[in-house]
């Protein structure tokens, strides 16, 4: 019986040492650290390809010790909710619109300002320059870290109504905004009923009639297939939604100051992949919904467009109280450039 026993504790003994010897063994990989990335947009946005770019180079430079998983489409939520996920560390890394972020990091009303950039040039001038690291100081006191600044677009008016030229067409018809006070009074202030709501539930609520248009860029327009149920798409031009790429911030902390300086790298080819990718994409979505029969796309005279520009005024005083009087400082200066 002594014996057995004592027969069976050896056999144990050494299972357990083996065990622990093929654990430790040089060649066995350790599980690679799981990154949870979100964002509200297809996988055919250009969106989804910067973080496509990301996840490439990441795994590629950490050797696959991090392994980047991507949940497009609302997957994980809108906007906000991906937005506090990443501030709460459900999730590592997202991007969002800037508009749907602001309640969060209220400076970031600053860009809700209608007709304020004169072309993408001058918006990545201001974003790379001394307006976006500004912000990125208040987006990163709010428990994120921002990897960069992304691209979505220069936003256009959509809807079913009517060809709208002037801010007179405007009277009476119900737009949806992202729910964000300073776009609700800019709309106002052009005469129209502005209506926020959450950016899933906008094909469903046009197609169904329940409001009568829209505002997003080219890109999201074809990506979501907004002009399917839309008649008219007008180019206003009225406000650029770029995306912030942002990381949680206690996630960043921790990683190590190699790791930190990869993800630095990783995030920088992203964004300028990304941007890249969005230009030539929103031409094609433009050129597309153009040669949809069922899309009739305006475009807009000067003296038309200056019909729309009581928002701006409106949308610059509702700031006040609401974004840093330095940061509404640096944005004036800019505007005079
Ligand atoms: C999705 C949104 C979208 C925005 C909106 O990421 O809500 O209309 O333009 O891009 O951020």
């Amino acid at each position: 019986m002594l014996t057995t026993l004592r027969a069976l504790q050896s056999v144990s003994l050494v299972l357990v040492m083996t065990f622990f010897a093929a654990s430790y063994a040089p060649g066995v990989e350790a599980a690679p650290l799981v990154i949870k990335v979100g964002h509200a947009l297809p996988a055919s946005d250009p969106a989804h390809m910067g973080w496509t770019k990301f996840k490439q180079e990441l795994e590629k430079r950490s050797n696959n010790r991090y392994l980047v998983e991507i949940f497009p489409n609302q997957e994980l939520g809108s906007d906000r909710e991906l937005v506090e996920a990443c501030q709460m560390g459900e999730i590592q890394m997202a991007t969002a619109s800037p508009s749907n972020m602001a309640t969060f990091v209220n400076d970031l009303f600053i860009l809700d300002v209608p007709f304020s950039f004169n072309d993408r040039k001058d918006v990545f001038e201001k974003l790379d320059g001394e307006l976006g690291k500004a912000l990125e100081k208040s987006i990163n006191s709010k428990g994120f870290f921002v990897l960069g600044w992304w691209e979505n677009g220069f936003r256009h008016l959509s809807n079913n109504k009517r060809p709208v030229k002037v801010a007179e067409d405007l009277k009476g018809l119900k737009i949806r905004t992202m729910e964000n006070p300073v776009h609700l009074t800019a709309w106002k202030a052009m005469g129209a009923n502005p209506t926020p709501m959450v950016f899933g539930e906008v094909f469903t609520a046009l197609q169904q009639g329940t409001i009568d248009g829209q505002e997003n860029p080219y890109t999201i327009i074809l990506t979501m297939r907004f002009y399917e149920v839309q008649k008219y798409v007008t180019e206003t031009g009225h406000i650029f939604s770029p995306y912030v790429a942002m990381i949680n911030e206690e996630y960043y902390k921790n990683l190590s100051t190699e790791d930190q300086a990869m993800f630095r790298e990783c995030s920088a080819i992203a964004a300028a992949f990304q941007r890249e990718a969005a230009i030539k994409f929103v031409d094609e979505a433009k050129q597309k919904i153009i040669a949809d029969p069922g899309t009739q796309v305006v475009t807009l005279t000067p003296q038309e467009r200056a019909s729309f520009s009581a928002a701006t005024k409106a949308a610059l005083d509702s700031l006040n109280g609401r974004v840093n009087p330095e940061i509404i400082a640096i944005f004036k200066k800019g505007l005079n450039q």
